[in-house]
C-alpha cells in the first residue's frame, strides 16, 4: 500500500533552474569559461560539486580541486542571494494543489532533493508546513543516481520505498528512485524520465487523481 510520497524540489515543487543558470553563468563569464542552456540542462538534479566537475570538462579547464570548491561556493553565493526573490507565487502549477491534497488525505510527505539549500527555497516558498520530514544534500552523503536522499526519507517516514511514490524531473533521479526500490513518477520529456513508473509532461497533470488511477491497486 501507499502511504508516502517523496518529492525532489527543482523543478518538480519550484523551478530554481533559471537561478541556478544565472548563478553559473556569472561564475562562467568571470572565469571566461563557455557555459550555455544545453551545458545547464547537464545540471539538472546534480549536486553542486558534480556540477562544477561538468563544467570544468566542458571548458577542459586546468583547476584544482581546491579551487573549484571556492568557485562552486561563489556562485552558491550568487544563486542564494538570487533566492530572496522567491516567493509563494513561484510554485510550479499543481505543485501547491497536490501538497495540500496529500496533507487533507492524511499521506506522510518528505523531501528527497540534492540541494544543501532546500531549507531556504522551502522557506521562500512557505512550503515546510507539507513535509514531514526534509531530505537534502546535507542528510546524506551519495547523491542520486544513488537512491541514499530517498532512502533516508523513507526510513524517517518510516516507511518501506515500496510504500512510497518518489516525484523526479531528473534522469539521475529516476535512476535513483528505482535503484531504491520506490515507484516514480516522472516529471518532463520522454528523453528525460521516459524510464519512470508514469511520466507526465508537468506537474499540473500529475495529480493526485492521475498517479492513483495509475498504480490503482496500491492504494
Ligand atoms: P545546491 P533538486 C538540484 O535540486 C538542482 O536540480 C541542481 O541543478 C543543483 O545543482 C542541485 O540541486 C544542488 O543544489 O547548489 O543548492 O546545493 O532537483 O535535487 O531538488
Ligand atoms: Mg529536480
Amino acid at each position: 500500500m501507499i502511504k508516502g510520497f517523496i518529492f525532489d524540489l527543482d523543478g518538480v515543487i519550484t523551478d530554481t533552474a533559471e537561478l541556478h543558470f544565472l548563478a553559473w553563468k556569472k561564475l562562467a563569464d568571470d572565469m571566461g569559461w563557455k557555459f550555455d542552456r544545453e551545458v545547464n540542462e547537464k545540471l539538472r538534479g546534480v549536486s553542486r560539486m558534480d556540477s562544477i566537475h561538468i563544467i570544468r570538462e566542458h571548458n577542459n579547464a586546468q583547476i584544482s580541486e581546491e579551487e573549484l570548491v571556492e568557485l562552486a561556493t561563489l556562485k552558491n553565493d550568487i544563486y542564494v542571494e538570487s533566492l530572496d526573490q522567491m516567493s509563494p507565487k513561484d510554485y510550479l502549477p499543481g505543485a501547491q494543489e497536490l501538497l495540500n491534497l496529500l496533507r487533507k488525505e492524511g499521506f506522510l510527505v518528505a523531501l528527497g532533493s540534492a540541494s544543501k539549500n532546500s531549507s531556504k527555497v522551502l522557506e521562500q516558498l512557505d512550503a515546510k508546513k507539507y513535509f514531514d520530514i526534509i531530505g537534502d544534500g546535507n542528510s546524506v552523503s551519495k547523491s542520486k543516481p544513488a537512491p541514499d536522499v530517498f532512502l533516508f526519507g523513507a526510513e524517517k517516514l518510516g516507511l518501506e520505498p515500496e510504500e512510497c511514490v518518489v516525484y523526479e524531473d531528473a534522469e539521475a533521479g529516476i535512476d535513483a528512485a528505482k535503484a531504491g526500490g520506490f515507484h516514480s513518477v516522472g516529471i518532463g520529456p520522454k528523453d528525460r524520465v521516459g524510464h519512470a513508473d508514469i511520466r507526465f509532461e508537468t506537474m499540473k497533470e500529475a495529480t493526485l487523481f492521475a498517479v492513483k488511477s495509475h498504480f490503482d491497486t496500491l492504494f
